[in-house]
């Protein structure tokens, strides 16, 4: 049966089109630097947002029309997955991701929970034997139940430690089962709301011995996805262990975990953070930690994680500066952590977000690739540090001087000469580059 009998298949038309069930700008077969864009943006379809997601927010009820809510339990979890994949196909989208909650329902025992999910992995199992689509991340949920309130690694319960550990066992398990690209690690609730309950230190620690035990089991079941960290610095809890990029490099540098995780970047957690979206991929990028990318936005008027598609082109063009120049994501892609508006209830407005999605992030891509091949910004910036190419700035690059030598040189200068960081010039530069993009 269908689901989503309104939508045909979407196809490139390119921008003329009027057709609201076209890509304007994402043609999969389009060459970026010498890359078809199906296999540079990889892009995915998160699984709670679009099958499960139901629009409740903390005032209000469901919203959504779903062809599938007319079943419930197992029956429901069963239509979701064949609704999903004639969505993945529509889409002609590559990938998807889940937690373990969004696929089936959870029980208070855990044996059943797992029964319930082998269940349905058996039928994800089953239609990706005949899909295009592929998994690039499972996860594990452990952060809705109340047992997960103080946390799961982080939880002073050792109990919740263990309870967590078999959940994320057994999504690694999952993982190797239906070929994930990654394994992503949100800390959920992992964080604290008060010192005046917390031990910090042992939370920290249990949170390392607990990666190190997921580290241990992939190796000893053979799954050979990339592990993800995916920080965020708040919601739900107050203060999250991993914040940004910068303060999860350094947990993972602490407990000698580094070489075994990338991380998984988000739009909204970025922002959330009191940072921009590329400076998120840019601090991994530098360290050689960018393993893939929750695409969405949020709102600056609003101060929480409002997971929206992502429409704003500066945003989309900067980000694709930064994952151009780290030569694409390798395993990771750009997964959709964004859900439609509770006011876009329609089944068909799934599709018309996800377009919206994909088209910006292909003109955000064209734009970042001219940009590169010309090299707008590299031009100016090796202008702008060419006095570390010669004389005393070589010599600080070489280490080749010392504070002695410093000083005589300092006081051997006349005045110092800056240069202007011409920023607004910059600006209007890559506002050219976006308006001429798609003049042809
Ligand atoms: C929540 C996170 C979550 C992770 C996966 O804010 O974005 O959805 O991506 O657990
Ligand atoms: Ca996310
Ligand atoms: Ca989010």
């Amino acid at each position: 049966m269908s689901y989503f009998s309104n939508v045909k298949q979407v196809t490139y038309e390119g921008p003329n089109s009027t057709n609201p069930f076209s890509f304007k700008y994402y043609n999969p077969d389009e060459l970026i630097n010498g890359e078809k864009m199906e296999e540079l943006f990889r892009f995915a379809v998160s699984y709670w947002h679009t099958f499960t997601g139901e629009g409740t927010d903390p005032f209000g009820q469901s919203t959504m029309v779903r062809p599938y809510n007319k079943f419930s339990g197992m029956d429901l979890a069963k239509a979701r997955v064949e609704a999903s994949f004639e969505f993945f196909e529509k889409m002609n989208v590559p990938y998807f991701c889940f937690h373990d909650s969004d696929i089936a329902p959870e029980s208070n025992s855990l044996r059943e929970t797992f029964q319930n999910v082998d269940e349905i992995v058996g039928i994800i199992k089953e239609n990706l034997k005949t899909s295009k689509t592929k998994l690039l991340w499972n996860t594990a949920n452990m952060f809705s139940h109340p047992r997960w309130l103080n946390g799961a690694a982080t939880s002073p319960n050792a109990e919740v430690f263990a309870y967590a550990a078999a959940k994320v066992k057994k999504g690694l398990e999952i993982g190797k089962e239906l070929g994930a690209q990654n394994y992503v690690f949100w800390g959920g609730r992992e964080g604290y709301e008060t010192l005046l309950n917390t031990d910090m230190k042992l939370e920290l620690d249990n949170l390392a011995r607990f990666f190190h035990m997921a580290v241990d089991y992939a190796k000893e079941i053979g799954f050979d996805g990339q592990f993800l960290i995916e920080p965020k610095p708040k919601e739900p809890t107050k203060h999250q262990y991993d914040f940004d990029v910068a303060t999860g490099l350094s947990f993972l540098q602490n407990y000698g975990l580094k070489d075994y995780f990338k991380f998984n970047i988000e739009a909204n957690h970025a922002t959330l953070a009191g940072h921009t979206f590329e400076h998120e991929l840019r601090v991994a990028r530098i360290h050689g930690m960018l393993g893939s990318v929750d695409a969405n936005q949020g709102d600056t008027l609003l101060g929480w994680d409002t997971d929206e598609f992502p429409t704003d082109l500066y945003s989309t063009t900067l980000a694709m500066y930064e994952i151009l120049k780290n030569d694409g994501l390798g395993r990771g892609g750009l997964n959709f952590d964004a859900k439609v508006r509770r006011g876009s209830f329609d089944p068909e407005d799934l599709f018309l977000a996800h377009i919206a999605g994909m088209d910006s992030f292909a003109v955000g891509a064209k734009v970042a690739q001219r940009l590169i091949d010309d090299k707008v910004f590299d031009h100016f910036i090796e202008d702008r540090y060419s006095s570390y190419k010669e004389g005393i700035g070589l010599d600080i690059m070489e280490g080749k001087t010392n504070f002695h030598q410093l000083e005589q040189y300092a006081l051997g200068i006349d005045k110092i000469e800056n240069k202007s960081g011409r920023q607004e010039n910059l600006k209007a530069i890559l506002n050219k580059y976006l308006i001429d993009a798609y003049r042809g």
